[in-house]
C-alpha cells in the first residue's frame, strides 16, 4: 500500500470536499500542515493574512455566500484564540466551517510545553463538532467527520491536530465520505387543515402581514405571487432583505432596530402575523397579535410569542401549498378575497402610503449634493454606481442601518454581514473572500472607521490577491452606533469618540490607492475615481468624511403625535430634530384609511 503523510491525507480530504482555499497565519505548531498545504498549492489555495481573526472571518464570508465549508487555520495557543470570534459567528448564523487548529507534538501534550494546552474547551461552545486527533492514522477520517458535521448542523468544526502525526507517514487507504454526502434535499410540506386553518385566521383579521426570514428562500416568486392574491404588507428580518427587493409595493423592507419606518409601522400595528422562516425578532410586535409560526425546527416556533398556530414545515414548500389553497379560495388572481367579508384593502392602502412618504422623505434627502456627507445621497450613489451584480461585504454598526434603508439589492446583488453575532470587523473580511470566490461580480465593502481601525491592516492581503475590491470607510470620528444607543439611555457619552484617522493614507501604506472625500459635491467623482482603480484590477479604499448626525431611529417614531418617542421626548422636536416633518405617525394614516388600531 502507497505511503501518505497526515496531513497530506488531510488536504487530499479536504480537496474531495471541493474546499477551494484555507485561510490563516501559520506557527510552529502547524508546521506539518504548511507543509502539506504547500504540497497540494496547485489545488487549494492558502491565503495568507495578518491576523488570524481575518482569515477566519473571511472562511465564514466565503461559507455564507457560497453555502460551502469555509476553511480557517489558527496555530497553537494564541493563534487558535485568534479564531474564537469568527467561529461565534459562524455558529450564529448556522454557517459550516471547519477550523484547523495547531497542537504541540503528541508527546509534549498534558506536560506545560511551550504553547501547549488543552484547546477544545476553549471552543467548546463555539462548536458543533470539537476533536483533537489521536492517532496519524485517523487523521484524513477525523477531518472526514467534521467537514460532514459541520454541514449536517450548519455550524463549526474544530479538529485539533498534534503536529507529529502531520508527519507520520500513514496508509494511503482513507476514502472520504464527499462523494456520496448529499444536503437537505428533502421537502416537508405542511399538514392541509394547517394551511386551511391558516386562511381562516388571515380572514378573521383586520391588519395582516407576512414577516418573513432567511427560510424563505426560494420562494421569492410564491411570495409575490401572495402579495398580489392576498394584499397584504410583507415586512422581513434584515437578512432576508434581498429576497424580496426590487419594486413590489407590498413589500416594506426591514423591521426591528435595523429597519424602515413603513416596515417598523405595520409590524406595531399587525393583528396577524404569519412568522415565516424566521426566529428573529426584536421586540415590536403587539402581543395581542394572532401569530401563526412556519418553521422548519420545532424549537422555534411559538419561542418568540405565544402561536396560535405552529407548523413544522420547509417555508418555501409550506408557502406554495398556501398559494395553491389560497387561488383555490379566492381565485387566481384573488378576485373572490373581498366576496368573503374580507376587506383589507382599507389596511393594505394605508401601507402603502407609508411607504411612499417614506420613499419621498429619503428622496428628498438624497438630493442634498452639497456640503456635509449625508447617508442617503452616499447610498444613491452606490446604488447607482454599483454592478447589478455586485457583492457588499458589510461590517457592524451605522452601517447595518443604513444599509437596510439604503442600499438597493434588487437585481443579483448580495450582501455578507454579521447580522446576529454581529462582530465588528466583518466588512473588510468578506471583501477578500467575496473578491477571491468571484471574478465576475463587482465586490465593495462598506464600514464605520471603528470597524475599519480593528482589520485595516489586512488590506494588504486584497492588494497582494489583486482584488478589485471598492473598500468604503465611514469617518464619523464616533462608535456611532453605541454613540446613539448611549442617547436612548439618557447617559453621558462614553468611550465612543475617536480620532480622526487618514484611512487613504494608512491604505497608500498598504499599497493600496487611497482617497479622501469629505464634501458632497465631491463625493461622485471621487467615488468614480476609486472605481476606475478597480477596473485596473486593484482594491482601493475611499475614507469618506461622513455626517455624525444620526439616522432616524424610526423604532421611536410614535404610532401617534401623542405618543413619547424616547430619545427626545416631545414629538414636535423630535420631527425636528430629525428633519422628519414629512412624516406622519402611522396611526393617523391608518384614521384617515378608516382602519382601527391598538
Ligand atoms: C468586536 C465588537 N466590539 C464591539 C461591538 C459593539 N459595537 C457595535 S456597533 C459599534 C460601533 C461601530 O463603530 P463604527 O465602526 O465607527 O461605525 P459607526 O456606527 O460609527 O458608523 C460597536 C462598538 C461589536 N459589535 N463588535
Ligand atoms: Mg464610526
Amino acid at each position: 500500500m502507497a505511503k501518505i503523510s497526515g496531513s497530506d491525507a488531510l488536504m487530499k480530504v479536504l480537496h474531495e470536499w471541493g474546499i477551494k482555499r484555507i485561510y490563516g497565519l501559520p506557527g510552529g505548531s502547524f508546521d506539518s500542515t504548511m507543509n502539506a498545504i504547500h504540497n497540494w498549492r496547485d489545488k487549494i489555495d492558502y491565503i495568507g493574512v495578518r491576523h488570524e481573526e481575518v482569515g477566519g472571518l473571511a472562511a465564514v464570508a466565503e461559507a455564507k455566500l457560497t453555502g460551502r465549508v469555509g476553511v480557517m487555520i489558527g496555530s497553537a495557543g494564541p493563534g487558535a484564540a485568534h479564531l474564537v470570534n469568527p467561529l461565534y459567528d459562524a455558529k450564529a448564523d448556522n454557517i459550516p466551517v471547519l477550523a484547523l487548529i495547531g497542537q504541540v507534538p503528541s508527546s509534549r501534550m498534558n506536560t506545560d510545553y511551550f504553547q501547549e494546552m488543552p484547546e477544545n474547551p476553549m471552543f467548546a461552545d463555539a462548536s458543533v463538532y470539537n476533536r483533537t486527533v489521536m492517532t496519524a492514522e485517523q487523521l484524513p477520517q477525523v477531518i472526514d467527520t467534521a467537514i460532514r458535521t459541520a454541514y449536517e448542523k450548519k455550524g463549526p468544526a474544530v479538529v485539533v491536530i498534534p503536529k507529529d502525526f502531520g508527519w507520520a507517514e500513514i496508509e494511503d487507504s482513507y476514502k472520504s465520505s464527499a462523494q456520496t454526502y448529499r444536503t437537505n434535499q428533502w421537502e416537508q410540506p405542511a399538514r392541509e387543515e394547517d394551511v386551511q386553518e391558516v386562511l381562516d385566521l388571515l380572514e378573521k383579521s383586520h391588519r395582516p402581514i407576512i414577516y418573513f426570514g432567511r427560510g424563505v428562500n426560494g420562494a421569492a416568486d410564491e411570495l409575490r405571487e401572495l402579495g398580489r392574491i392576498l394584499k397584504l404588507p410583507m415586512p422581513a428580518t434584515y437578512l432576508a432583505k434581498e429576497i424580496l427587493e426590487g419594486d413590489e409595493d407590498f413589500y416594506m423592507h426591514s423591521t426591528g432596530r435595523l429597519a424602515t419606518k413603513p416596515g417598523v409601522d405595520v409590524a406595531r400595528a399587525a393583528d396577524f402575523v404569519l412568522f415565516a422562516g424566521t426566529n428573529f425578532e426584536f421586540p415590536m410586535f403587539s402581543q395581542d397579535a394572532t401569530f401563526v409560526d412556519v418553521n422548519l425546527r420545532s424549537s422555534v416556533i411559538g419561542a418568540r410569542h405565544q402561536t396560535a398556530l405552529g407548523i413544522i414545515a420547509d417555508v418555501p414548500t409550506f408557502l406554495r401549498q398556501l398559494l395553491a389553497a389560497a387561488k383555490e379560495r379566492y381565485g387566481n388572481d384573488g378576485e373572490r378575497y373581498t366576496e368573503r367579508g374580507v376587506d383589507h384593502t382599507a389596511w393594505f392602502e394605508a401601507a402603502l402610503e407609508d411607504k411612499k412618504q417614506w420613499e419621498a422623505w429619503i428622496a428628498e434627502r438624497a438630493a442634498r449634493t452639497e456640503g456635509t456627507i449625508g447617508f442617503e445621497y452616499t447610498y444613491k450613489l452606490i446604488n447607482e454606481m454599483a454592478a447589478d451584480n455586485a457583492v457588499f461585504g458589510v461590517d457592524v454598526g451605522n452601517v447595518n442601518i443604513a444599509v437596510a434603508r439604503l442600499l438597493d439589492l434588487g437585481k443579483d446583488r448580495r450582501q455578507v454581514t454579521s447580522p446576529l453575532y454581529a462582530t465588528m470587523g466583518f466588512g473588510l473580511p468578506a471583501g477578500i473572500a467575496a473578491g477571491l470566490e468571484y471574478s465576475d461580480r463587482e465586490v465593495w465593502t462598506l464600514s464605520g472607521d471603528g470597524a475599519s481601525a480593528m482589520v485595516i491592516p489586512d488590506i494588504i492581503t486584497q492588494a497582494e490577491h489583486k482584488l478589485p475590491v471598492m473598500n468604503l470607510v465611514f469617518t464619523n470620528k464616533s462608535l456611532g452606533f453605541i454613540e446613539a444607543e448611549q442617547d436612548d439611555t439618557h447617559q453621558p457619552h462614553s468611550g465612543i469618540d475617536l480620532s480622526d484617522v487618514d484611512f487613504a493614507k494608512v491604505a497608500e501604506g498598504f499599497g493600496v490607492r487611497g482617497f479622501t472625500v469629505d464634501k458632497a459635491e465631491d463625493l461622485k467623482s471621487t467615488l468614480e475615481a476609486a472605481q476606475a482603480v478597480t477596473r485596473e484590477g486593484k482594491p482601493v479604499l475611499v475614507d469618506i468624511k461622513i455626517s455624525n448626525d444620526r439616522l432616524l431611529p424610526v423604532e421611536q417614531f410614535p404610532h401617534r403625535r401623542t405618543g413619547h418617542p424616547a430619545v427626545i421626548e416631545d414629538f414636535n422636536e423630535f420631527v425636528e430634530h430629525f428633519e422628519a416633518e414629512g412624516l406622519e405617525p402611522f396611526g393617523e394614516i391608518l384614521d384617515r384609511h378608516g382602519v382601527e388600531s391598538f
